[in-house]
C-alpha cells in the first residue's frame, strides 16, 4: 500500500487513526442517512472504493456524458445561497470609534471585527423566519434545478449542528435548537424534486489549527468528519468547495496534493457526488467542473464541464444597503448565452439577519422563470448545450439540444431586415418557427450560412426565441471498437520494451500523483504510446484536446496534430484536423510522466459533435 505522506510528512495512515481518534470521540456524524455509524476500522482519508498508490486511476467516467453527471448537464440553471453568521451584521460593522465599515460575508476580515465581538454577533444570530419551503419554491418559480447552500464559509461556522466544534448555528447562536436549516432544505427541495449542494470553505478564518501548520492535520480532521457528516446526514448531490487558493490572514495551505485525498475521500463516500473544482486548486484536472465567477466565458471550455456563479445584486452575502439589483432581462440573457456555451449558471441570493429572502431578488427570480415556462422557451436552456453547427451571432444566442436549434434574438431586426447564421459544417433547416408567435419565418441559404427572416414582431423585450428543425447532416452508425492499443513503460521515454500491452478502452487518465496506470508501474517516471485508428461519426474539422501533465504528442494520420512534448503542470492543449465519417483514421499518442501529477485524456469535438472522452466505439487497436 503505497504510504502518501501530507505536506507535514504525517502519513495517511497516521492522518486515517487521527481521524478515527476524531471520529471516536463522539463525532460521528450528526445523522447517518442511512443510519450507519462511522466504520469501525480507520475511515481512511481515502476510502477503499477510491484507494490510493500505483494503479489508481481518479477519472473513473467522462463528466461530459456519463449518467453521474447527467442531471448537472441536464439542469443548467441553479440557486446559489450565501447564509451565515455574517448575515447577522446585515453588510455593516460600526467600529468602537463610530466609523462604519462594510461588507457582507467577508465583514469579520475586510472590517477587521475582533473575534470576540464576532462571537458575540453570532450568539445572537437568529435565522427563525427562515423558511425552506419558501425558498425551494422561490427556486421552482425562477425555473432553478438545484440549491447550492453554504455549509460553511470563511468565517468557519457551520450551518448544520455539527459534532466537529461549536462554531455553529445550533450551538452558538439564538436559534432554535431543535431546528437545522439544512435538514429542512433537504426536505424541502426532495419534496420540490430540486437537487441540493453545499458550498464548504477549505479556508477557516476561526478554527485555530488551520491556521497552525504544525496542528493543521487536527485541522484537516474536522474537516473530514464534517463532511462526513453533510454527506452521511444529508445525502447531497453536489459539493462546492471554495477557499482553495493561497492566501494569508489566515495562511492556507491548501495543495493539489491536498484535493487528491479530499477528493477520494468524498468519492469513497458518495461515488455519484459532483464535485467543483475548487476542491483541489481550480483547474482543469480537478473535481468535475470549472468556477467561472462573476463571468460568463465567451465560448465552450475545454476538457471540463463548467458552471458560472454569479450574485443578482453586488454582495454574495446579504447587505442591507445593496439595491443594485440585475434586471431580468439581464438575467435571463446571460442564462442562455451560458446555456448556448454548454454551461450552467448558479445565480446568488443572501437571506438577511432573519433568514428571509429580499423581495427584489425573489420578484426577479420569478420574472426569469415566466419567461423559461413561456412557450416552451426553455427548451433553449434546459438539456441544451453549444450550438455547434453555427457561428454565435451578435443578435443573440444560439443552443442546440438534438436537432433543434434555438436562436434566442435579443436584438429584432426591424424593417424585414434578415437575421444572420454563419455555419461552421453543412446542414439543413427543416422548419422554423417563432415560440410564442404565429408568425411565419423566412428560411434561405444565403452566402455562409442561412438568412431567417421573421414575419413580424419579437414576442417580448428579452429574447424571442427562433426555434430551427434541422437536419445535421450525415452521421455515420456508431462503430464497434474496443479501444487503442496501449504500451505502458516503465520509464520516462518510451524507450526498450513496453512492460505492458494492453487495450484502453478510452484515453482518459487522472492518475494525479499517486496513481499510476498499473500496480507494477510506479507514480512518477512512467510513459504510454496508444496507437490504432480513430473512426469519426461526422466528415467535419474535428478538434481534438487533450488535458496533460507532463508530455504529449498526438498524430493523426501520420499529422503531428498536438505537439505539447516538453513538461509541464496540468494544460489544455488543442489541434484540428478535417475527417471524414466512417473512416478509420490512424492515430499515435505518445504520453510522458516525468514527476508530481500524471493526467492524460484524449477529447474531441466538432461543428456536430458535442465535447466529449473520444469514446470507445470508435477507437480500435489497429
Ligand atoms: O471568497 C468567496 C466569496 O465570498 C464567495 O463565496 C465567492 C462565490 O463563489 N467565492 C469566493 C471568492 O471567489
Amino acid at each position: 500500500m503505497h504510504t502518501l505522506l501530507t505536506r507535514t510528512g504525517r502519513s495517511v495512515a497516521g492522518l486515517a487513526v487521527l481521524l478515527t481518534a476524531a471520529l471516536g470521540a463522539g463525532m460521528a456524524p450528526a445523522t447517518a442517512a442511512s443510519g450507519a455509524a462511522p466504520p469501525s476500522t480507520a475511515p481512511a482519508a481515502h476510502s477503499t472504493a477510491h484507494t490510493m498508490g500505483p494503479g489508481t486511476d481518479y477519472a473513473t467516467d467522462d463528466p461530459f456524458t456519463s449518467s453521474r453527471t447527467n442531471w448537472f448537464r441536464q439542469d443548467r440553471f441553479g440557486m446559489f445561497i450565501h447564509f451565515g453568521s455574517y448575515a447577522n451584521w446585515e453588510g455593516e460593522y460600526r467600529r468602537p470609534d463610530g466609523t462604519v465599515c462594510r461588507n457582507a460575508e467577508w465583514i469579520k476580515r475586510e472590517c477587521a471585527i475582533p473575534m470576540d465581538a464576532y462571537e458575540k454577533q453570532a450568539a445572537t444570530f437568529n435565522p427563525a423566519d427562515f423558511d425552506a419551503k419558501a425558498v425551494a419554491q422561490a427556486a421552482k418559480d425562477a425555473g432553478m434545478r438545484y440549491i447550492v447552500i453554504t455549509a460553511k464559509h470563511h468565517e468557519g461556522y457551520a450551518m448544520w449542528p455539527t459534532k466537529a466544534n461549536s462554531w455553529n448555528l445550533h450551538d452558538h447562536s439564538a436559534f432554535d435548537k431543535n431546528r437545522d436549516i439544512l435538514a429542512e432544505l433537504k426536505a424541502a427541495t426532495t419534496a420540490a424534486g430540486i437537487k441540493l449542494g453545499f458550498y464548504y470553505s477549505i479556508w477557516d478564518w476561526h478554527d485555530p489549527d488551520f491556521a497552525n501548520p504544525a496542528t493543521f492535520p487536527k485541522y484537516e480532521q474536522r474537516m473530514y468528519a464534517q463532511l462526513k457528516e453533510l454527506v452521511g446526514g444529508y445525502d447531497p448531490d453536489l459539493l462546492w468547495f471554495d477557499g482553495e487558493w493561497s492566501a494569508d490572514h489566515p495562511t492556507n495551505p491548501w495543495t493539489a496534493n491536498d484535493g487528491e485525498r479530499l477528493e477520494a475521500y468524498l468519492h469513497g463516500l458518495k461515488p455519484g457526488l459532483v464535485v467543483n473544482n475548487r476542491v483541489g486548486k481550480r483547474r482543469v484536472v480537478d473535481g468535475d467542473y470549472g468556477t467561472p465567477e462573476q463571468e460568463i466565458p465567451s465560448s465552450p471550455v475545454d476538457g471540463q464541464l463548467w458552471e458560472s456563479c454569479m450574485t443578482l445584486n453586488d454582495h454574495w452575502g446579504y447587505a442591507r444597503y445593496d439595491q443594485n439589483w440585475k434586471s431580468s432581462t439581464t438575467l435571463i440573457r446571460n442564462l442562455l448565452a451560458t446555456a448556448s456555451r454548454s454551461g450552467n449558471y448558479l445565480l446568488n441570493v443572501g437571506p438577511d439577519a432573519h433568514g428571509r429572502l429580499p423581495r427584489p431578488a425573489v420578484d426577479r427570480l420569478k420574472q426569469m422563470g415566466d419567461w423559461l415556462r413561456t412557450a416552451g422557451q426553455g427548451e433553449a436552456v434546459y438539456g441544451a448545450g453549444y450550438g455547434g453547427l453555427v457561428e454565435e451571432p451578435a443578435w443573440g444566442s444560439v443552443s442546440r439540444k438534438g436537432d433543434k436549434l434555438y436562436a434566442a434574438v435579443t436584438r429584432w431586426p426591424s424593417g424585414g431586415a434578415a437575421l444572420h447564421l454563419r455555419a461552421r459544417t453543412a446542414f439543413d433547416v427543416r422548419a422554423a418557427r417563432v415560440l410564442d408567435s404565429g408568425q411565419k419565418v423566412r428560411v434561405v441559404k444565403a452566402g455562409d450560412g442561412y438568412d431567417l427572416t421573421p414575419g413580424g414582431a419579437a414576442t417580448n423585450g428579452t429574447a424571442t426565441v427562433i426555434e430551427l428543425t434541422v437536419n445535421p447532416g450525415p452521421t455515420s452508425p456508431v462503430g464497434s471498437g474496443k479501444g487503442l492499443k496501449e504500451e505502458i513503460f516503465d520509464n520516462a521515454d518510451l524507450s526498450g520494451t513496453p512492460k505492458i500491452t494492453r487495450v484502453d478502452p478510452t484515453v482518459n487518465h487522472s492518475w494525479k500523483f499517486t496513481g499510476s496506470p498499473d500496480r507494477s508501474i510506479p507514480a512518477d517516471r512512467f510513459s504510454i504510446r496508444w496507437s490504432g485508428t480513430i473512426e469519426p461519426r461526422r466528415s467535419e474539422t474535428y478538434t481534438f484536446t487533450t488535458v496533460s501533465d507532463d508530455m504529449t504528442r498526438v498524430w493523426i494520420d501520420g499529422k503531428l496534430v498536438i505537439d505539447s512534448w516538453s513538461p509541464h503542470e496540468p494544460r489544455v492543449d488543442k489541434g484540428q484536423l478535417s475527417l471524414t465519417a466512417g473512416t478509420r483514421h490512424t492515430i499515435r499518442i505518445d504520453y510522458a510522466e516525468q514527476t508530481g501529477e500524471a493526467h492524460m485524456k484524449l477529447l474531441w469535438s466538432g461543428p456536430g459533435q458535442a465535447q466529449q472522452i473520444v469514446p470507445t466505439r470508435q477507437l480500435y487497436a489497429s
